[in-house]
């Protein structure tokens, strides 16, 4: 029989007090994972802890700064010691900023490939090591539409999630040996927090016209919801998935497959 089940698990999910990384972790927790999730504010810490418990859920937030590698070596081994060893890692915390590249500054595009990119690096770096110790792991990148498409104003973000699918894919190849699988999930366009500029009512009351574009690209004509990520996210950190490695799972209602709707 598939299992799906992850039953006596211990889950790291990065950057989960809300948004997709709080779905993730509840749709974890519900299959059975120990879940454990960090933020970069206590305050947001303790407002993640009360939603995860009003969800019924037990979890374990810390704040920690994921591209600060010293605060990352010592949160990993902070749960080790308090929690468990580590089953499965999800770098799910992220940022974006919306500029056009020649107005954006130097230090501005680093921040975005600092949390983007080199973060995912720096907590998996600290984490592999204790999976190759028990024998097994999973680490889930969460990549995004711009790790295969462009579009205007988000040029590092882009960049940074085109090298976290290359990420996912040298982590896959380097690690696959120690019955590590390493892969990624790329969201369509996802309604949460970081999307919200794009759904804006305009002062008219009407749609914000990025929101009916991205509805006419994709063929679900929907946004997606963050639970619409939870069930491809069981699957890869569950033993089902034990022979899916290097593999970037698009989850986008279809937009990659889909011209667009022509303009009526
Ligand atoms: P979100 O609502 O902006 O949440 C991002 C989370 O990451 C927040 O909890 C944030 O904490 C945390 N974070 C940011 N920088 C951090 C750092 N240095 N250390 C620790 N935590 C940090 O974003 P989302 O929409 O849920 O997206 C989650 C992931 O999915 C991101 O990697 C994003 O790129 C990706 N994604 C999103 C979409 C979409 O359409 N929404 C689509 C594809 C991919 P703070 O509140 O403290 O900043
Ligand atoms: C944007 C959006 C996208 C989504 C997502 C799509 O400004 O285009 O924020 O980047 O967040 O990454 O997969």
């Amino acid at each position: 029989m598939v299992n799906f089940s992850l039953e006596g698990k211990v889950a790291l999910v990065t950057g989960a007090s809300y948004g997709i990384g709080f779905a993730l972790a509840s749709g974890f927790a519900k299959a059975g994972a120990t879940i454990v999730f960090n933020d970069i504010k206590q305050e947001l810490v303790d407002k993640g802890l009360a939603a995860y418990e009003a969800a019924g859920i037990k979890a374990h937030g810390y704040v920690c700064d994921v591209t600060n590698e010293e605060q990352v070596n010592a949160f990993v081994a902070r749960i080790e010691k308090e929690v468990g060893g580590i089953d499965i890692l999800v770098n799910n915390a992220g940022i974006i900023k919306r500029i056009p590249m020649i107005e954006m500054t130097a230090a501005e595009f680093r921040q975005v490939i600092d949390v983007d990119l080199n973060a995912p690096f720096i907590v998996a770096k600290a984490v592999i090591p204790g999976m190759i110790k028990k024998g097994h792991g999973k680490i889930i990148n969460i990549c995004s539409m711009m790790s295969e498409l462009g579009r205007e104003t988000v040029s590092a973000y882009a960049a940074a999630k085109g090298g976290l699918k290359m990420l996912t894919r040298n982590i896959a190849s380097e690690y696959g040996e120690f019955n590590i699988q390493c892969n990624g999930i790329g969201p369509g366009y996802i309604a949460t927090p970081q999307t919200a500029p794009l759904r804006e009512k305009q002062p008219d009351g009407s749609r914000h016209p990025f929101d009916a574009f991205i509805v006419a690209k994709t063929p679900a004509a929907r946004w997606g919801t963050p639970e619409d990520l939870v069930g491809p996210a069981i699957f890869l950190a569950s033993e089902a998935s034990d022979f899916v490695n290097g593999h970037v799972l698009y989850v986008d209602g279809g937009i990659l497959a889909y011209i667009g709707k022509q303009p009526q």
